[in-house]
């Protein structure tokens, strides 16, 4: 109800408001999002992971990540910017957009821990780059959020709420994986005043995640 307020309130005003929702995997943003999409008058943008899975290409990643990490990894990008580009193009006031991630958690989170793990090459590192800079071009103020909000939960909380949902694309992701993705959401949300996100713990005995996810 308070969210739902505070958005009314918002658009009443005349303003408009970016939000976006970040954390590791099975961290619970899709839950989140799905919330916001109950609040009329906010815009709320699912991920599409059912295009991912549809086209095999999730499935692909986790199978053999050397040789998918950069397709993957451009297909996350290119389906982000195809599901939000309205919301970046246009400068229509008194909206509230949230959204599932965003294309810095794409680059900053996944990306570059593929990089440094190995697993992209430094030549497809930088293409990725290359595309990520040239896209984004020109919409920075948009895509940068007005709001980020960062759902924090322990590596070993987000492993055992992605093998009860049990998307099938998913093999068994080790923990270390998890932790990995961890270190780089709080390496880039938390360690400077850049972002300054409103962080929310998430308890490890909240796994109210049905198979669906
Ligand atoms: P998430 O974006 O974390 O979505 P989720 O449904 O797991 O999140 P939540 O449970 O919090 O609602 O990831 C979906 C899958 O896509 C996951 O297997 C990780 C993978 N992924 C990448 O490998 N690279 C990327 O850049 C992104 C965005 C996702």
């Amino acid at each position: 109800n308070r969210l739902a307020e505070i958005s009314a309130e918002i658009s009443s005003m005349g303003l408009s408001l970016r939000g976006v929702i970040e954390g590791n995997i099975g961290a619970g943003k899709s839950s989140v999002v799905n919330i916001f999409n109950k609040i009329s008058g906010v815009e709320a943008i699912q991920e599409s992971v059912k295009i991912w899975e549809e086209l095999g290409i999730l499935k692909d990643f986790y199978g053999d990540p050397k040789k998918f990490a950069l397709l993957f990894q451009s297909v996350a990008f290119a389906t982000r910017l195809a599901s939000t580009s309205s919301s970046m193009i246009t400068d229509d006031s008194s909206r509230v957009i949230i959204s599932e991630r965003s294309v810095w958690a794409d680059r900053y989170c996944f990306a570059e821990n593929l990089a440094e793990d190995g697993t992209m090459t430094e030549k497809e590192i930088k293409i990725y780059q290359i595309w990520h800079r040239i896209l984004i071009n020109g919409h920075l103020d948009k895509t940068v959020p007005d709001v980020i909000i960062y759902l924090r939960a322990s590596p070993e909380t987000c492993k055992r709420r992605q093998e009860i949902r049990a998307r099938k694309s998913e093999d068994q992701i080790p923990l270390e994986y998890f932790q990995k993705l961890h270190s780089k959401h709080e390496e880039w949300l938390l360690k400077d005043d850049e972002w300054n996100p409103i962080a929310i713990g998430i308890p490890s005995h909240e796994l109210s995640l049905t198979a669906s996810g």
